[in-house]
């Protein structure tokens, strides 16, 4: 792979690979904003970061019966700006704790591969409905999105797809984005275009996308059927691994977690903890509680963001006549009555790891 085009990243984040570019900021700096400034989103990537020229990028759209090619001054004119608010997650997160139980294979992410956006571009619904596609002949069809600008690390493009229902559901909002948080995409995160698809890993959320087709089966490349998937525990090595890619479900959304962002001590013998909760899907975060005696006793948490059905969740705990020191867990119930377990469960590429989040103070 080439590199020499490579853009300047932020220098925010903790950098985790260089070769690919792969970086995160810390939970601590995280929490502290709703919606997370550009220069504190992480950067996960299985090739070069480069920077493409907007006018003459274009989307090739093969519907079933026609196909098109469109320019992103015609994604921008033909159809409405959309706009959602949706937290952008790793399937990867908190894979550094998970590797502590048993070594995993993947980069050592801690847990600030999450950040929480504004979104905004064309809905997909609208551009597949422009090249004709008509879902009802086309029921658990998928929709496959292709990037080819370089190749990656496992295959000669990065590719992923998602079921056309979700596509096409008004519900789902998922969007062609050219803007996040007001400002035109940076090349980091995908300019001039890419897919965001709220309450599915980010693996699907195509970066400078510049294919989208339609199959019945979902798309062949590694990222969708090799890798992102939960393998069962007792698999521990690559080769065991081999046979089981194609029997286990691609992910697509992430299980219900929260995560202690920061502690820290306000008067004598009280601690202030914030952290972050997201919900699996678009099942929304109802209650985080916080406990400092290992979950025998919780105390519930002050909700102080959430927006729609997609964002993140932040919180906070004020506890007083705390011990000098001590460690304090997090977890969250979601408006279903889940609740988070304590205990994650081990798989071999460390991926949906979410036990209850631990502070120390
Ligand atoms: N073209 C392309 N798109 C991509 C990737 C990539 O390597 N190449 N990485 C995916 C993964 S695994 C994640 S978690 C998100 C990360 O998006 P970000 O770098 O904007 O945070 O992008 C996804 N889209
Ligand atoms: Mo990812």
């Amino acid at each position: 792979m080439d590199y020499t085009d490579e853009v300047p990243h932020s220098d925010l984040l903790v950098v985790r690979a260089e070769q690919p570019f792969n970086a995160e900021p810390t939970a601590a700096a995280l929490v502290e904003f709703p919606i997370t400034p550009e220069e504190l989103i992480y950067c996960r990537n299985h090739g070069p970061v480069i920077e493409y020229d907007d006018d003459t990028f274009t989307l090739q759209v093969d519907g079933v019966q026609a196909s098109r090619i469109f320019t992103m001054k015609e994604l921008r004119e033909e159809f409405p700006r959309v706009e959602v608010v949706a937290a952008l997650q790793c399937a990867g997160n908190r894979r550094k704790e998970m590797d502590q139980v048993k070594k995993v294979h993947g980069v050592l992410w801690n847990d600030g591969v999450i950040c929480n956006a504004r979104w905004a571009g064309a809905r997909l619904r609208d551009v597949l409905l422009n090249v004709g596609v008509d879902p009802e002949s086309l029921v658990d069809w998928h929709v496959w999105f292709a990037s080819h600008v370089t190749k990656c690390q496992d295959d000669e493009y990065y590719g992923g797809s998602i079921p056309l229902g979700k596509a096409m559901s008004l519900d789902d909002d998922v969007l062609l984005a050219y803007e996040m948080n007001e400002q035109t995409l940076s090349p980091d995160h995908g300019y001039p275009i890419r897919v965001v698809v709220p309450g599915y890993l980010g693996a699907r959320w195509v970066k400078w996308v510049d294919t989208i087709s339609l199959s019945p089966d979902e798309s062949p490349n590694f990222y969708q059927q090799r890798d992102y998937k939960i393998l069962p525990e007792e698999v521990d090595t690559k080769e065991k691994a081999a046979s089981m890619w194609s029997k286990v479900p691609s992910l697509t959304t992430l299980p219900l977690n929260s995560v202690v962002g920061s502690v820290t001590r306000r008067d004598e013998g009280a601690i202030l903890v914030k952290g972050y909760a997201i919900g699996n899907g678009d099942v929304q975060v109802a209650k985080v509680e916080v406990s400092i005696d290992h979950g025998a006793t919780w105390h519930e948490a002050r909700i102080t963001y959430q927006e729609g059905k997609w964002s993140w969740t932040l919180w906070e705990a004020f506890l007083e006549h705390v011990p000098p020191s001590g460690v304090v867990h997090s977890r969250a119930t979601d408006r279903q009555g889940e609740m988070q377990a304590r205990e994650g469960k081990w798989n071999m590429r460390g991926v949906a790891y979410n036990p209850w989040g631990r502070g120390k103070w």
